[in-house]
Parts: C-alpha cells; structure tokens; sequence
C-alpha cells in the first residue's frame, strides 16, 4: 500500500532546534519531515527539557538521536555539532525554532525595554540563527535548507510583542544576509512567519485569547494556522519544490498579513 505522505524527503537528514513538548512548533515541523522521509536529530534546552524531548523523539524511532543545546552558549553549539558528526556525516535540513525575551518584556511598553532584555531577546531568538547556520554549513555537503520561525511582529506593532518584534526584524534580515552567504554552497535559509498558535511560548501572554479571536474576525481565511499547516510548509521549504526560493519570508497566516486594515 502507498503512504498517504509522499517521501519526498526520503534520504535527508534533519537537525531541529525547539522541541519543548507536544504542543511545539517544532514538534509539529519535525513530525512532517519525519512523515516526509527525513531522519531527524534534536537538540533540548537543558535537563528541564530533556524527558520531554527524549519520549518525542522516542516517538520518532528508539535510536532518534537528542543532545544538549543552549543557544546562549558557542561551548554547547559546538558540543551539539560535534556529536551529530559523529552520529551522520551529512545534514540536509536545519530548523531554527528558538526564541525568549523576558516576560516582564512582554508586558508593558517598548519605551521600558532594559538593556539586558534587549541582548538577551537579540542572542537567543536572532544571533542564534547566525551561529547554528555557522555549525551547520561544513555538514551541508549536498547543499540544503535552512528554516526558521518569524512572526508579524518583525515589521508591524503588535501591543506588547515589543522587544520580541525588533529581534524577529533582526532574525528576518539574518535570514537574507545568511541566504547570501550560503547560495553558492546550494545552502537555502527561509524564514516561516505564523500567526499566533497555542503553545508554551504563547500561554501566559495576557490577551492571547484575543489574539486568535481577531484572526477569526479579520484574516480571509477567518483563522490563524495550525502547527501541522506549518508543518507542511516546513516539508515544502525543505523539499525541491522550493529549491530556487532563498531568503523569503513565508506567510502561514490565514493571509491576515495582506490585510490593511
Ligand atoms: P515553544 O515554547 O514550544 O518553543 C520555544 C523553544 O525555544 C523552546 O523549545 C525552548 O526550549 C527554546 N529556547 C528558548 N531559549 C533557548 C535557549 N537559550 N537555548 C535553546 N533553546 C531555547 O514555543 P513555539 O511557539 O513553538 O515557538 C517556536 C518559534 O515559533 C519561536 O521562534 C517563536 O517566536 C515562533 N513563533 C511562535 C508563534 C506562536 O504564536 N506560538 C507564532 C509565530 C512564530
Ligand atoms: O514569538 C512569540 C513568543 C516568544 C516568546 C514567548 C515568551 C513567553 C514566556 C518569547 N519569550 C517569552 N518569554 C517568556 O518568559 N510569539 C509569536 C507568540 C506571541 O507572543 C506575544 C504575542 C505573540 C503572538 C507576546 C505579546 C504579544 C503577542
């Protein structure tokens, strides 16, 4: 009997950053890549996160490979690499879907916003990209595709998405200048910008809830996404489908990005 997905992935390798429970963006990207065909390899964030990501990738196949990764630390980055060339010695894929800002960040105005909360939004939910891209190039041997997870708020006001907003316009113009760098290696980096889903990253943000009531009310396809739309975009970016698409930023949105007002 033929698989309802099509293996159009079959043979590559995936590298995936953000896995922190089922709810994930990064979960719901890496079960369609698996789907997909691809093998897959996961960093967690530290120890809070390692039995999450240990029993998802366990989901996966008993021997899916998982290693620690603070993207804070050029140390751990260097850790991770080093241990997936020693598990594949290729990688096609790399997704990037990482970010944090401080919650008190998150809640008032942008006028309050600290220096360190400013650094610390810029490293792990930017400068992060940068420095994966870096591991992850001397594996790309037969080129590849880079994808990371942006939101609206990278060129528009979203209230209170603040300093999150200014490091997501950072991470979309990583993406082109990364896209630059990497096209003649055939190394492609995209960015996906999704409307607001219900995750760990987005519980306990006051107003979420109305968030997603005013996509129903104003994007045309009266919704936002779903973690496994977004997947299916992860599969296409990844795949030859888009093999002349390199430093774009995709809308998975309901289309309430062309919305003027
Ligand atoms: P999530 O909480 O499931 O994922 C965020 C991930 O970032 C976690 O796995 C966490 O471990 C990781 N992370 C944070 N700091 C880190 C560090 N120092 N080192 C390594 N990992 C670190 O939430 P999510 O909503 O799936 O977020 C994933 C991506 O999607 C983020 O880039 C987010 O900005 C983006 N995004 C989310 C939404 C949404 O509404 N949820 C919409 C658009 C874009
Ligand atoms: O990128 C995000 C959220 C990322 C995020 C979430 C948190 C919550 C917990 C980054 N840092 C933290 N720090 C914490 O302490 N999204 C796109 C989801 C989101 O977050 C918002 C939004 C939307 C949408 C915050 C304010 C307004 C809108």
């Amino acid at each position: 009997m033929s698989s309802p997905v099509p293996q159009t992935l079959a043979g590559k390798t995936g590298v995936v950053f953000g896995v922190a429970n089922k709810r994930s963006i990064a979960w719901g990207i890496a079960r369609a890549w698996h789907a997909a065909g691809a093998k897959l390899i996961f960093n967690y964030q530290g120890d809070r996160l390692k039995e999450n990501v240990e029993d998802l990738a366990g989901e996966l196949g008993a021997d899916t490979p998982f290693f620690p990764c603070d993207v804070t630390s050029d140390a751990e980055i260097d850790g991770f690499f080093a241990k997936v060339r020693e598990h594949t010695p290729r990688v096609d894929l790399l997704l990037h879907s990482v970010a944090f800002a401080p919650k008190e960040s998150l809640e008032g105005d942008f006028l309050s916003t600290t220096r360190e909360a400013f650094r610390l939004a810029h490293d792990i939910s930017a400068y992060s990209l940068v420095a994966l891209a870096r591991g992850c190039a001397p594996l790309m041997t037969e080129g590849g595709s880079i994808v990371a997870m942006s939101y609206y708020g990278a060129e528009k006001v979203v209230p209170h998405y603040n300093v999150m907003g200014v490091a997501k316009a950072s991470l979309e113009a990583c993406t082109r200048y990364l896209a630059s760098d990497l096209g003649q290696r055939k190394i492609r980096v995209n960015c996906i910008s999704a409307g607001p889903v219900q995750t760990l990253a987005a519980r306990g943000i006051s107003g979420f809830s109305s968030m997603m009531k005013h996509y129903e009310a104003r994007a045309p396809l009266r919704r936002s996404c779903t973690t496994d739309e977004l997947g299916a975009t992860g599969v296409f970016l990844a795949s030859e489908g888009a093999a002349s698409i390199t430093g774009q930023v995709l809308y998975v949105d309901g289309g309430y990005q062309i919305m003027g007002m």
